[in-house]
This record gives C-alpha cells, structure tokens and sequence, in this order.
C-alpha cells in the first residue's frame, strides 16, 4: 500500500512550496500530486519546483473535483508501471498549511493499521482568530449527526487520510465545498470507520472581509446541497440558519 498526497489548490503561490516540502517529508508519503485547479499566479510553478506532480485545471471546477482528479492521476500513476499491484491510500492536504502541514503525518498509520477507514485532523485554535463560520460548521456538525450519528467536532476540517474504499464508499464526491461533509456520511453509511486526530495545523484563517464571507457563503451553499441531497430533513436546515 502507497501513501499519495493530493493537495486541491487555488492561487496559492506564496504557500504552495513550503506545503509541498513539508508533504514531502511525511514517513509513508510516496507520491505528490498538485492539482491547481485554475490559479492565475505561479501556484503550479511554485509547485514542480517543490517537487510535486502537478496537474492544472484550464478552468477553476471546485475542491472536489480537484481532489477526484489527483485520485485519477494516481491510479493511473499505479496501474502504469511503478508498483503496478500498488492500491494508494489517499492523504488530502490544503495547500495554504506551509511548514505545519508535516503535521497531517499522524493522519496516516490508523489507516494503514485498518484501526480506522477515513481519519480526519482536528486543528488547534489558530493563530488569527476567523470571522466566525460558525453557522457553515453548526449546519455540517448538525447534519452528519442527523444522516449519521457521527458527533464531528470539526466536520469541515478537509486534511483527511483515507482509503482506496472509503473514496469509492463517497464517489461521485459531492461538490465543491460540499466534499468533507459528503465524504463523512458517505464512509460512516457504508459502514466504515471514521477517526478525528489532533494535528497541529496552521492554516490562514479565512477573514471577515468580503472575500472571507463570499467563501463562507459557498461552503454554506455546497454542504446544505450535499447534506440535502443525503437525505436532510429541513428541520435540521432550519435550526443551523436560526442558529437555534
Ligand atoms: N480546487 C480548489 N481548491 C480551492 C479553491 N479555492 C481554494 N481552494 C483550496 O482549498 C483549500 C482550502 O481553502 P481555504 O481558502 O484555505 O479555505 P478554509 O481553510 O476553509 O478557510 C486550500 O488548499 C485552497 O487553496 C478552488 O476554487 N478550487
Ligand atoms: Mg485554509
């Protein structure tokens, strides 16, 4: 079994190459996919240089789909020579963790053990304080509870360890940001196990400036479609936008 990394990223030239490195270094990483999905910095330049395997989205598609196209890259990588037996582990990383990214090391062994299908890092209390995204985690918490029974005290956190089977468990991944939410309901559904690890993880907080309250929007948008499309009821919808 081979650890790959994929790391989904978008415009994140002044990170990437530290993230890769740091990735790099993890015991058990074998491969190092990049997939920059539409940067229009030097995110994939930054990336090769690194190290990485680098594979560009022409057109910005979204997290999920991101991450589905470092899966493929990956299996295609193992059916064509190296290792052609080899079944990968996946180990999805952000791109914007820098040198803190060694951290998600600890996601691998439960996995590799079999004590656990999917592993997910909880983060630490960050540095910068965030402009409160509360209400998109309360809804994801709320729902993976309802559709599950799974109690996720970070269920946005997107640095995962899984494998070959808990990715198919969740295939077609629901998109965009609507891929950590779905990937949890889906591996806890098909019965496999799913692990919260403490990883200390720096990351950069998403602000509340414009910007940081047009993303929260989107995570709001792509996980209420992936919980809706999950079976949701709407009194679970209705209590995380009352805040109730
Ligand atoms: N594939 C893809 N990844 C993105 C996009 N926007 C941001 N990302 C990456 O997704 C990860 C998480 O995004 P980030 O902005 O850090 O969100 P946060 O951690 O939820 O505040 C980072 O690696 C980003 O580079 C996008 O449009 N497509
Ligand atoms: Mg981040």
């Amino acid at each position: 079994m081979g650890v790959a990394a994929i790391i989904p990223c978008k415009d994140e030239a002044d990170r990437i190459a530290a993230t890769v490195r740091a990735v790099r270094g993890i015991d058990g990483v074998d491969l190092v996919v990049v997939v920059d999905d539409g940067s229009t910095d030097e995110t994939a330049a930054r990336a090769h240089d690194a190290g990485a395997h680098v594979v560009r989205h022409a057109e910005n598609s979204g997290k999920a789909a991101a991450l589905d196209t470092g899966v493929r890259f990956a299996r295609a990588r193992a059916a064509g020579g190296v290792g052609s037996a080899m079944a990968w582990h996946y180990l999805f990383v952000d791109g914007d963790l820098e040198e803190s990214a060694s951290a998600v090391g600890v996601l691998v062994p439960p996995v590799l053990t079999g004590e656990a299908d999917m592993t997910i890092a909880t983060l630490p209390p960050q540095k910068v304080s965030g402009g409160g995204h509360g209400f998109v985690v309360r809804l994801a918490r709320d729902g993976i509870r309802e559709l599950t029974g799974f109690e996720a005290a970070q269920p946005l956190s997107g640095m995962r360890c899984l494998s070959d089977a808990a990715f198919d468990a969740a295939s077609p991944l629901a998109r965009g940001w609507g891929v950590e939410v779905g990937l949890t309901v889906d591996v806890v559904r098909a019965g496999l196990t799913v692990l919260e690890v403490p990883c200390e993880l720096h990351h950069r907080v998403t602000g509340s400036d414009w910007r940081g309250q047009l993303h929260r929007a989107k995570q709001y948008r792509d996980a209420l479609r992936a919980l809706r499309a999950r079976g949701l009821s709407p009194r679970t919808v209705g209590r995380a936008a009352r805040g109730s």
